[in-house]
């Protein structure tokens, strides 16, 4: 599969949580984008806001910073260092229009690192790649407003498996929501890959459900067989009685 058809991939099976979240787009000033620290990664991994907009980085797993890049914010931007916290948050307004990497100070070396377009993109971060890891494209952070981490063009960055085991499931893509910073627009959470593989897994299984049940109850001959087979199947794996299986299976022979 190709980056771009994964990315479509990921997107058409991210469209049910976006549809039922509202609108996602560009912060305006009026709102505060909350950018999650988790381990070890930003969430949304690129945010698109107005000039003015006052976006806050919140703790939501261990210790970390959001700082930017010296060499990489507009000429006339306002850096930022909010340290190093382990609870709590962080807010910076960004002003000047342009592009913003930042990084966290213990985990830039796995690639923690996010990105921040103001109004339009512009500045040094165009010009060169980010060194440390990877972040969305600035036209895909227009495009949508906010890409949330693991569902970006940069592919999947490090992820400890605190950050696994947090949430998805099989929520179909859901992840985390929250309702705080775009006003309840709900940027994607973190985990909202694993939801969507977690959503794909369901689909699979209802489909893998719906089959059983043409079979089980298609009367042709043709179908006995391995409606028998899927039978025997789950008798082996241990899901029917003995009661069960022989009920079952008389229903089948008849
Ligand atoms: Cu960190």
């Amino acid at each position: 599969m190709t980056e771009s058809n994964r990315r479509e991939f990921l997107t058409l099976l991210g469209t049910g949580a976006v549809a039922s979240g509202g609108l996602t787009g560009t912060a305006t000033a009026q709102q505060t984008p909350v950018v999650e620290m988790g381990n070890n990664y930003f969430d949304p991994i690129g945010l698109h806001v107005e000039p003015g907009t006052t976006v806050r980085f919140e703790i939501a797993a261990g210790a970390h910073s959001a700082t930017a890049y010296e060499d990489r914010i507009p000429t006339d931007g306002t850096p930022f260092d909010s340290g190093t916290i382990s609870s709590g948050s962080f807010e910076h307004t960004f002003e000047t229009p342009g592009t913003y990497d930042y990084y966290c100070i213990p985990h830039k070396t796995i690639g923690m690192v996010g990105r921040v377009v103001v109004g339009q993109p512009g500045g040094p971060a165009e010009e060169r790649p980010i060194p440390d890891g990877d972040v969305p494209s600035s036209d895909t952070i227009v495009e949508r407003g906010a890409v949330p981490y693991g569902d970006s063009s940069s592919g999947d960055g490090p992820r400890s498996d605190d950050g696994m085991m947090g949430s998805g499931g099989m929520g179909g893509g859901m992840g985390r929501r929250r309702d705080g910073g775009m006003g309840g627009t709900g940027i994607g959470g973190g985990g909202s890959l694993l939801g969507v593989f977690g959503g794909l897994l369901g689909f699979l299984g209802i489909a893998g459900g719906a089959v059983y049940w043409l079979t089980q109850r298609g009367g042709a001959e043709s179908t006995t067989d391995s409606a028998m087979e899927v039978l025997h199947e789950r008798y082996a794996r241990g899901e029917l009685s003995d009661e069960e299986f022989d009920e079952r299976k008389k229903q089948l022979e008849d």
